[in-house]
């Protein structure tokens, strides 16, 4: 897909996000998020990866689920990270995504928008007690709307993902649209790629 990944002055700040699906349609699930996000008010598609067919990383081991489909998007925007995990939670809902307190952790999806990176950002929004940043490195970006909302919380937003460079689904996706992009504090996305080789994970033809 084309790369525009020239900053623009009009939407100066550049984004990763994960896309992920393994119930419905998976691949025309991901294929229409892409054409989702590049509609967002205040973002730009600016290159997307192929497909990849992945195995399900699951929460507890001999748990089955199907494969799932995964890709890597940058955008170009101007919505602040908060704002942008905001949007990336409604295209979900938007998508079919239901959420339940009785659903397991990394339950089956039919979409995951998950926030991988917000310009060189590093941290946790909104700004939270240190005490509160171990239960949220356990969490996905975005997983625990239902709960926060609950809480009347704003959803808090980890930057980068915090398990974004241990997971194929991700990392050779990311490497294959921006493999020199440094990690905040760990170096580049193609140094970690021998980390996860041993992950079941097969591109799809375009
Ligand atoms: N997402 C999860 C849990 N496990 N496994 C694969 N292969 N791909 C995913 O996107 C994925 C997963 C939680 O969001
Ligand atoms: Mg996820
Ligand atoms: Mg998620």
């Amino acid at each position: 897909m084309a790369d525009l990944s020239l900053s623009s002055p009009l939407l100066p700040h550049r984004a990763f996000v994960a896309l992920g699906a393994n119930l419905g349609e998976p691949a025309a699930q991901v294929h229409a998020a892409l054409a989702a996000l590049d509609q967002l008010p205040g973002c730009r598609l600016a290159a997307a990866s192929s497909l990849y067919r992945t195995a399900a990383i699951t929460a507890n081991p001999g748990e089955v689920q199907p494969d799932y489909i995964n890709a890597v998007a940058e955008l170009a925007t101007d919505l602040p990270p908060q704002a942008l995990l905001a949007a990336l939670l409604a295209l979900e809902s938007a998508g079919g995504r239901t959420r339940h307190h009785s659903h397991p952790r990394w339950a089956p999806r039919t979409l995951d928008l998950d926030l991988l990176l917000y310009d060189g950002l590093a941290g946790l929004w909104p700004a939270v007690p240190a005490s509160a940043t171990a239960e949220a490195a356990s969490a996905d970006n975005g997983t625990d709307l239902a709960a926060d909302l609950a809480a009347g919380a704003l959803p808090t937003l980890l930057l980068p993902h915090p398990r974004l460079h241990l997971r194929a689904f991700v990392l050779t996706p990311l490497a294959e649209i921006a493999p020199d992009l440094a990690l905040p504090g760990r170096g580049t996305v193609a140094a970690w790629l021998p980390a996860v080789r041993l992950q079941q994970i097969e591109r799809l033809p375009a």
